[in-house]
């Protein structure tokens, strides 16, 4: 009898831990489930499916880091409204703007060593490097907040245009995870998964990072030193070529670029250096040609010339806007924070 009662009050005090359990396991779940849509099942599961029989996982431990994953309608909203899509003028106002021109100055002077060393190793001058990690990260400040998980499984799952493109970083994300020990929900990033100082991309990360502080571990979370020397491996290995011009201004009339422009063969318009009219003159170890890109500043036309290196940029983020942010950006930061010779803070 008396063991029977003990029985019975230790099942009545496992009930009651059980649904204080309920409450706080449950509650906030269903509360989310009420507002928010899970990712596709089916589509996971057929994810889930590829990994186990590609990658070797575990089948419970991948549907686990799923459960609960929901669709994100802000990284839905951004990736549709991307500020790509902005004229160059308006563009420009958001990523070159005096604060960021100042604090690059000072990234360039507190990372010099660093900086120095990269373009040692790699040919990427310091303010290309310091300019792409200004406009990615505001110089490592603004690292993302979007889980990384569920932007990659929305867009992967839920972006038709892209899901190609962003299951692959999905199947990247997992690998880094796994490899890195770590959690697949506990990484934030951009809305479209780039992580880090740098904004990698997991399949960057993987291919492109580098270990530049020698501590065994390559860490474009925290490390300045291993973001500085990713962003110039990254761009060597896309083949920049140092010493050479970014991007330099035309003095070009709309004529003239609609007559080019009906000599070429429609795509994207290239010209033979020695036929553009520069502002001031072809620079210094000008490639033998370059594109031609018109710009739209102030309802006015702008027109520049974009060599071999603006390309490689374009590897980062394909736009040709932020290639050129990167560019100008890089060239206040050269010149000590003085300002362009267009204005750029206007
Ligand atoms: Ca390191």
């Amino acid at each position: 009898m008396v063991a029977e009662r003990a029985a019975e009050r230790a099942a009545v005090r496992r009930a009651a831990r059980l649904r204080a359990l309920a409450a706080v396991l449950l509650l906030p779940a269903l509360a989310a489930a009420a507002r928010a849509e899970t990712l596709d099942r089916d589509r996971v599961a057929l994810f889930v499916e590829r990994m186990v029989g590609e990658h070797g996982y575990r089948r419970d431990l991948l549907e686990d880091a799923f459960r609960g994953v929901s669709v994100s309608h802000e990284v839905l909203e951004r990736i549709r409204r991307p500020a790509e899509k902005l004229a160059w003028g308006d563009y420009r106002k958001i990523f070159i703007t005096p604060q960021r021109v100042e604090q690059g100055v000072e990234f360039l002077r507190r990372h010099a060593e660093v900086l120095g060393r990269a373009e040692e190793v790699y040919g990427v001058p310091p303010e290309i490097v310091a300019a792409i990690i200004g406009i990615e990260t505001y110089y490592g400040k603004n690292k993302g907040q979007h889980g990384v998980l569920a932007a990659l499984g929305t867009l992967a799952f839920h972006y038709p245009p892209r899901a190609a493109f962003f299951e692959k970083e999905l199947e990247q994300y997992l690998l880094l995870t796994r490899e890195r020990g770590l959690e697949p929900k506990t990484l934030k990033g951009s809305y479209a998964g780039a992580m880090g100082i740098p904004q990698f991309l997991s399949s960057s990360y993987r291919n492109y990072a580098v270990d530049f502080d020698g501590d065994g571990d390559i860490d474009i979370w925290q490390s300045y030193e291993d973001a500085v020397g990713s962003v110039a491996n990254y761009l060597s290995r896309h083949g920049w070529s140092g010493g050479r011009p970014v991007a330099s201004p035309l003095r070009m009339d709309d004529s003239l670029y609609e007559r080019l422009k009906l000599e070429g063969d429609g795509a994207e318009l290239r010209v033979r250096t020695e036929r553009l009219p520069f502002v001031r003159g072809a620079p210094l170890l000008a490639d033998a040609e370059a594109r031609v890109l018109r710009l739209v500043s102030g309802g006015r036309n702008e027109y520049w010339a974009g060599f071999d290196n603006f390309g490689v940029i374009k590897r980062y983020n394909r736009s040709d806007l932020y290639a050129m942010a990167v560019a100008r950006l890089g060239e206040l930061l050269k010149g000590g924070g003085a300002r362009g010779e267009r204005g750029e803070e206007r």
